[in-house]
């Protein structure tokens, strides 16, 4: 990719990339992990990133050696979520992590489709919280998808939206699972966060502050 108008779409993870709820999530995992006689270290956490309540709660068990009934499993889901969702009740505008507003709207004026692919089922929740809701095209939640990251299905979903191919898409995702997913997909992506805990052929920016779309297109050059 080698100009700017052959970036049509960009599709913004929201845990950890909008927003800063990944430490909350590790938290009420770290709890129920706990309840289960298992130590989640924050490595283990890592690859727990994108994926799905369900199938966290099953990396989890497989990780605690232990086995649940139906109702068991049921019932942790549920406590796990509502941990979640005390620890997020304060979210809130001044939340969104720095820069981010700034870089949506600029690519917008750009005449650029800006989505979210989110592995939540709390995506909607959490962007009324941080008052986002009309800054997307399109949410793409947890909702809408059978499969987990790095199935490419939750990206998949807005190319196909806005008829838009994967070679013109950009992905920004903090977690290894969502960066294979769009790989897998053949789009094009950057990591955010801390570059330690991602892998090493992908450019990785720290914050979205003062970032520009010539970032990007430079960022994307490899990928
Ligand atoms: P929920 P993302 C993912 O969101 C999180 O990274 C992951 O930790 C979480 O388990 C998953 O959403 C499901 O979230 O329990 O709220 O439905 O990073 O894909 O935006
Ligand atoms: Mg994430």
């Amino acid at each position: 990719m080698r100009n700017k108008e052959s970036v049509q779409l960009c599709i913004f993870d929201l845990d950890g990339v909008i927003t800063d709820t990944a430490k909350y999530h590790y938290a009420a995992w770290r709890s129920i992990s706990k309840e289960l006689g298992y130590e989640l270290t924050e490595s283990a956490n890592e690859k727990l990133k994108g994926v799905s309540r369900y199938q966290s709660l099953q990396q989890i068990l497989i990780w605690a050696e232990r086995s649940l009934s139906k109702e068991a499993t049921e019932h942790l889901l549920d406590k796990k979520n509502k941990t979640y969702l005390n620890l997020i009740e304060s979210l809130c505008p001044q939340d969104v992590l720095p820069g981010v507003k700034f870089f949506v709207e600029h690519l917008k004026e750009n005449g650029i489709f800006v989505t979210i692919g989110s592995a939540s089922k709390n995506a909607n929740n959490i962007l009324e919280k941080l008052n986002m809701m009309d800054d997307f095209d399109l949410v793409v939640d947890g909702h809408m998808v059978k499969h987990s990251k790095p199935n490419p299905e939750v990206f998949l979903l807005s190319c196909q939206a806005f008829d838009v191919a994967a070679r013109h898409t950009v992905v920004f995702e903090d977690s290894y699972k969502g960066i294979g997913a769009a790989r897998t997909a053949k789009m094009h992506v950057i990591g955010i966060g801390n570059p330690a805990n991602l892998p090493e052929d992908v450019v990785v920016w720290e914050s979205f502050e003062a970032k520009t779309i010539d970032d990007m297109i430079e960022g994307i050059k490899y990928s």
